[in-house]
């Protein structure tokens, strides 16, 4: 039997999971589908054989095919659906943030906790990029020594209207606080956000490129450019500075050109394009954890982490100067994860 999935939020991202579940991944169906716009949850249930569409996202985990949850609604939603889920004892693959702020992550973590057991992945597809998974080896391997920098850079063609200096710490930044803890198996103790004059490209009201500076408990600094309008496509790269070397992911284009009188490579536009393969991998090894009754990956605990560092950055961006994260202890559960 497939595992019946229920997908929350049929936007970009919830769509493209859809997609991924129905016609990449083998084991899983989508069963349901929600969205607040009742046409869009329509619209891409329509293209599943046997998938119904709901408005409300309790009603779709409620459907008698749902064994599990997929939540790609917008970061605000998540908390109110991991509640449901966890209150149903459905494993879950959350889209990151697993919630934008660090109270409501904390509480997600001690319901979790408090079952005993970890039903929660969250959605941080960069562990399975295999470019950073060479990385993660390479450092991990210690052949170059100790990392002493982190150097990051992170940048989008151009961003939803509305973006705020918030969503681009908890929306986007918070991929690289979950690449720095898990790349280097440390935590990011303080933070400092520099800003340089905004972008006229940049959305009114967005601070529109940040440079974040992180401290670890190691002593690493993790410096990152966040540039979400910066017009010509997605780039994410990380360099690992190392006593004895360096290390760069997110350079090579995939295909390199010669052409009209230029060499070069070729940017993608999108996420969903850079990251397919990262994401295919991601669900695959969650349907195959699911079924196994496992679960792995990302926790909620990792989850709650990242949102505790975002909240120290967004007070940093609002208030200036370094600012030192406040963590809550880690419950038993997530020792050792
Ligand atoms: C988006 O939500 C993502 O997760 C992308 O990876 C990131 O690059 C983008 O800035 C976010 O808005």
């Amino acid at each position: 039997e497939p595992l019946g999935v229920a997908v929350l939020g049929a936007g970009r991202m919830g769509a493209d999971h859809v997609r991924r579940i129905a016609e990449v991944i083998g084991g899983a169906r989508v069963a349901a589908v929600a969205d607040v716009d009742a046409a869009r949850a329509e619209a891409v249930a329509a293209g599943v054989a046997g998938c119904a569409a709901y408005p409300d996202p309790v009603a779709a985990m409620d459907d008698p095919g749902v064994d599990a949850v997929l939540i790609a609604s917008p970061g605000p939603a998540h908390e109110a659906a991991l509640l449901a889920a966890l209150e149903r004892r459905l494993p879950v693959l959350c889209e990151k943030p697993l919630t934008p702020d660090a109270a409501a992550a904390l509480r997600i973590v001690h319901a979790e906790a408090a079952l005993g057991r970890r039903l929660i992945q969250v959605g941080f597809m960069r562990r399975y990029d295999a470019d950073f998974q060479r990385l993660k080896a390479l450092l991990a391997g210690g052949e170059q020594g100790r990392t002493l920098l982190l150097r990051c850079t992170h940048r989008n063609a151009s961003t939803l209207p509305g973006f705020t200096d918030a969503m681009l710490v908890n929306d986007s930044v918070v991929h690289e606080i979950d690449t720095a803890r898990w790349l280097l198996g440390q935590e990011i103790t303080a933070v400092t956000v520099h800003r340089p004059r905004p972008s006229g490209r940049a959305p009114r009201g967005l601070g529109d490129p940040q440079l974040l500076v992180f401290e670890t408990d190691a002593g690493v600094l993790v410096d990152v450019e966040i540039f979400v309008s910066c017009g010509f496509g997605y780039q994410v790269r990380c360099e690992a500075v190392n006593e004895g070397g360096t290390a760069r992911v997110g350079d090579d284009g995939h295909l390199f050109l010669n052409a009209a009188g230029r060499w070069g490579g070729v940017i993608p536009g999108e996420f969903t394009e850079r990251f397919a393969d990262a994401y295919d991998r991601e669900v695959r090894a969650w349907v195959a954890a699911v079924r196994a009754g496992r679960a792995e990956g990302p926790s909620a605990w990792d989850g709650y982490a990242a949102a505790a560092v975002c909240e120290a950055a967004l007070r940093a961006q609002r208030e200036g100067g370094r600012v030192t994260v406040e963590s809550a202890g880690r419950p038993a559960l997530y020792e050792g994860a």
